[in-house]
């Protein structure tokens, strides 16, 4: 018993280095203890790491989250490249993480990933922190820890970005994952009539057109999205057209008009909703239909509504009976 305790009391000691490293954006700190959260024996330093962030006066609600999705090839990387320049250039307050969801990162078994990203960052610049995270899918799906890793890192930055190849339903994933996502696209057509195929046009917040890099095809494609927009408008959120961007990362375009709109902080989706989701999805994964309904069972006949995610879980636990 004294054992375990000093050993629990090592641990917090470690924990509170790792904080107060990451406050200072010092990229062995973050990078430590993302690592930590994303092995599969978290829960309960999880449930030790959060609590500890708050108790030192950091607030989850720092951060601002913005994901980047689209079809491979669309100009994610280069896109965030760019406007990780333009954010070091114009924010000089304030701080950027980037975490991009490596497709390619099944073959490399999880050792060096972001090799295939075109991020170049400055080295000594820790206003901008980039980290890679291996996929669960061949093509890029969500990692089941990525959602604690950007919990983690919006303590820290005031923006964090996440980037994931979209097959369809990634978009979904990556929506209840940030409070405003973006859907890059090539333009001219194919990726519309792809998407607009599996359903999902309604699920972006907002549209990027890039590789907009000669006016006649960028206007074209801009029109051709506005009209299947119309077209969709009745299954859009509010029935409200969202917000089309028309960039080029060879030609520099359109870059700080989205930066601008980013900053401007676009209207943040319910981080309840979002806790729920991401408890439930866990639940399902770990105890199938039956802890789902215990799941659920336990939010109806409990005022929960305003419980922290390590909150619910712990209840989650008690009841299932672990
Ligand atoms: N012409 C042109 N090429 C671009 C533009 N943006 C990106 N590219 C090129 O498109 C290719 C793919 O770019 P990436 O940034 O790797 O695309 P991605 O969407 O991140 O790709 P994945 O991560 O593999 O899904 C690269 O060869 C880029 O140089 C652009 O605005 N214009
Ligand atoms: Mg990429």
């Amino acid at each position: 018993m004294l054992a375990e305790s000093s050993l629990d009391s090592e641990e917090n000691k470690l924990f509170q280095e790792l904080i107060i490293g990451s406050k200072e954006l010092e990229k062995f700190s973050l990078a430590k203890a993302i690592s930590l959260l994303e092995r599969e024996d978290s829960p309960a330093k999880r449930a030790r790491l959060f609590p500890m962030l708050a108790a030192m006066g950091l607030s989850e609600s720092k951060g601002y989250t913005i994901g980047i999705t689209g079809t491979p090839g669309a100009g994610k990387s280069s896109l965030i490249g760019e406007i990780c320049k333009h954010f070091l250039s114009v924010d000089s307050n304030q701080s950027l993480a980037i975490v991009a969801i490596d497709p390619s990162s099944n073959v490399s078994g999880g050792s060096i990933l972001g090799d295939r990203t075109r991020v170049i960052l400055p080295r000594r610049e820790n206003r901008v922190y980039f980290r890679s995270q291996a996929s669960q899918l061949e093509l890029g799906g969500v990692n089941p820890y990525t959602y604690h890793v950007i919990r983690y890192l919006r303590h820290f930055f005031d923006y964090v970005l996440v980037e994931t190849v979209g097959i369809g339903q990634n978009e979904i994933e990556v929506s209840l994952l940030t409070d405003y996502s973006f859907l890059v696209m090539q333009p001219l057509g194919g990726d519309q009539v792809q998407f607009m195929k599996s359903g999902i046009m309604e699920v972006p917040d907002a549209f990027i057109i890039n590789k907009c890099d000669e006016e006649g095809l960028a206007n074209s494609s801009y029109h051709l999205l506005l009209s299947t927009l119309e077209f969709l408008k009745d299954v859009l959120p509010n029935q409200k057209l969202p917000p089309v961007f028309k960039t080029s990362v060879v030609k520099k375009l359109g870059i700080a008009e989205v930066w601008n709109f980013v900053a401007s902080k676009p209207q943040r989706k319910d981080s309840q909703k979002e806790i729920i989701y991401q408890l439930e999805k866990w639940v399902r994964n770990e105890y199938g239909r039956y802890g789902v309904r215990i799941f659920k069972s336990m939010l109806a006949e409990e005022n929960n509504t305003n419980l922290s995610y390590e909150n619910l879980e712990m209840m989650f636990l008690h009841k299932i009976g672990n």
